[in-house]
């Protein structure tokens, strides 16, 4: 039987340099965590006696991502940026915060500085062929207490599953608003119904989805991101009842709690008091923040936002 080389004294003195263990410069937190990262792959290519053809197929495959700006897109694949709302609902949790609406992923494709509108907005600006959707709901705290000023800030696909800025066959800010509640804590919208996103078919998040037998696809869904001074930033979205991939998300992000019922007018008088001449969609949803406590671990996310004017 052979050892291990990873427990051979000069493997451990090789690991040590590697992650700068044996100067006293740079920052140590870091230094503890590019030993584990090390580790870890020289491990898994022990385990599974990765060869160095195979090796660097990964290498040129993570470069390609990069390349591509898939990063965002394989990460919540990967059940990652889920694992991370589950360490955040945990450390709540612990700090005995209960209630409020759950968080859900962020994914890649939020736009900073989209128009801000107060009470209400109409999303849809480039003219498409689909369903009018309606709706609108109240900002409030744990207690059922309106907030007033808080800032629903919403963005969602197009009927071909598109979001505007990533597809540039759609207008600067299609489809994505910031709404600030009225003086009674409420929010409501206009838009058109979403389709689902499917990951590109051709892509290099696919590729490896394709070598795990996976589908890219998600089903319809509205992002939000609610905020309100001295209030926890709520990151979430909802999803569209009925979808085929309601509860088959490629990025893992449905939670029963964020499946609101879309009720369906088909009603002329209905349609008319719209100003409307097909049927429409509406949809209830109130979001509830939890107050901002110091000893709570962050809820606004460092990451790149592109911004689009
Ligand atoms: C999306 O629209 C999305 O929300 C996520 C998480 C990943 C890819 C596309
Ligand atoms: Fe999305």
């Amino acid at each position: 039987m052979t050892t291990s080389l990873l427990a051979r004294p000069e493997f451990r003195e090789l690991l040590t340099k590697v992650a700068g263990l044996d100067n006293d410069k740079g920052d140590e937190r870091l230094k503890r965590i590019v030993l584990r990262v090390s580790e870890h792959i020289c491990s898994v290519i022990e385990e599974f006696d990765v060869s160095p053809s195979e090796f660097w197929s990964a290498m040129a495959y993570l470069t390609e991502l990069g390349q591509a700006n898939e990063v965002g897109l394989l990460v919540p694949g990967l059940g990652i940026e889920t694992f991370l709302d589950m360490r955040m609902d945990e450390a709540e949790k612990r700090a005995g915060l209960e209630g409020g609406t759950p968080r859900t992923i962020e994914g890649p494709l939020y736009i900073a500085g989209a128009p801000l509108a107060k009470g209400e907005a109409r999303l849809d600006q480039d003219p498409e062929q689909g369903e009018v959707l309606f709706m609108e709901g109240v900002v409030t705290d744990k207690d059922g207490a309106p907030i007033p000023g808080a800032v629903v800030d919403v963005w969602h696909a197009n009927t071909k599953g598109g979001y505007s800025f990533f597809d540039p066959s759609q207008s600067q800010y299609n489809l994505r608003r910031r709404i600030e509640t009225d003086a009674e804590g409420r929010y409501r919208f206009r838009s058109i119904m979403p389709a689902g996103y499917a990951c590109p078919p051709n892509g290099v998040t696919q590729k490896l989805l394709d070598g795990l037998g996976r589908h890219g696809h998600r089903p319809a869904h509205i992002h939000f991101f609610v905020t309100a001074p001295d209030y926890r930033k709520l990151t979430t979205q909802i999803n569209i009842d009925g979808d085929e991939y309601l509860h088959d998300d490629f990025a893992f992000a449905t939670r029963d709690e964020l499946i609101p019922p879309v009720v369906r007018h088909a009603e002329a008088e209905a349609i008319n008091a719209r100003g409307l001449n097909e049927p429409f969609s509406t949809i209830t949803f109130n979001f509830v923040l939890h107050r901002e406590a110091d000893v709570l671990p962050d809820t606004i996310v460092e990451r790149p936002h592109a911004q689009a004017a």
